[in-house]
């Protein structure tokens, strides 16, 4: 039924916490059908601890350490690759995106092509951090409009999709590249397909431990980038994307 993605770099506490938490919850969610697939990118040693603790889950868990990293987005890219079941959802594994979350968006994703959390919708939400959020719904809103989306959150980057419809869109437009901005091109992708595209309410947690990758004000400069590069280019990659009916709605 569906495999977890998790990008992970340098989580060594909390990564086992995330786990454990997800193990209990799809047990019970998914009937016991799916697996947690982490892809590590790690660079402070924490790779060869957390593949000897995740080991005890053999055929639940699956620990991917990539020796040289290519960055988040392309991490993402590699474990939809790998990943076995119908579905894939990713997800940070810093608990931002809280594994509470999951139960109803399972219970949503059949019913949908793409499912996405989104922190503007009412009953979302993320904790503190004034000044990011303000920017996140200002920068939300120049993506609806330069991209003409109607789609709420564009940066959550927690959302379901049926793994091979990812896989074709992939194949005709290399979306697995930088870092959240991945995301952006995803659901541009999905609204040029016509995909039924669905939000769904989710409220932030604040990150359990560790440091955040993140440089907020750089990486918006880099998103806006994609987003002016995206609607430069728009008619182009368009059409090369409807050029193969396959990967569409339905
Ligand atoms: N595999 C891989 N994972 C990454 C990389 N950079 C970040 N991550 C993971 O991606 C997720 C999101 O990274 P964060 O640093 O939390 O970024 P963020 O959530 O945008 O920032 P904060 O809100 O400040 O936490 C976490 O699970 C990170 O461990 C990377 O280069 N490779
Ligand atoms: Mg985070």
């Amino acid at each position: 039924m569906l495999s977890v993605v998790l990008p992970t770099r340098n989580e060594r506490e909390g990564l086992e916490i995330l786990v454990c938490a997800l193990l209990a919850i799809l047990e019970q969610a998914t009937g016991g059908e799916f697996e947690l697939l982490v892809v590590d990118d790690s660079d402070d040693g924490s790779d060869v601890h957390l593949a000897e603790r995740l080991s005890r889950f053999p055929g639940r868990v699956r620990f991917v350490h990539r020796e040289a990293s290519t960055g988040l987005a392309s991490a993402i890219g590699d474990g939809i690759r790998l990943a076995r079941r119908r579905y894939v959802l990713a997800m940070d594994a810093d608990f931002n995106h809280s594994p509470l979350e999951l139960p109803p968006m399972l219970a949503d994703m059949a019913a949908h092509d793409l499912l996405a959390g989104s922190r503007f919708l009412p009953g979302g939400g993320m904790p503190g951090h004034r000044f990011r959020q303000a920017g996140s719904r200002l920068f939300n809103a120049f993506v609806r409009r330069a991209l003409a989306v109607s789609t709420t959150d564009n940066l959550a980057g927690f959302w379901i999709m049926e793994r091979q419809r990812v896989l074709a869109i992939a194949d005709r437009w290399p979306l697995f590249h930088g870092y959240g901005d991945y995301y952006i091109r995803l659901l541009l992708a999905a609204h040029w397909l016509g995909l039924r595209i669905r939000e769904r309410p989710v409220r932030y947690l604040n990150r359990l431990t560790g440091e955040s990758k993140t440089r907020f004000a750089k990486e918006l400069l880099r998103y806006t980038r994609t987003v002016l590069e995206l609607r430069r280019n728009a008619p182009a990659l368009r059409s090369r994307l409807l050029s193969r009916p396959e990967v569409g709605g339905g």
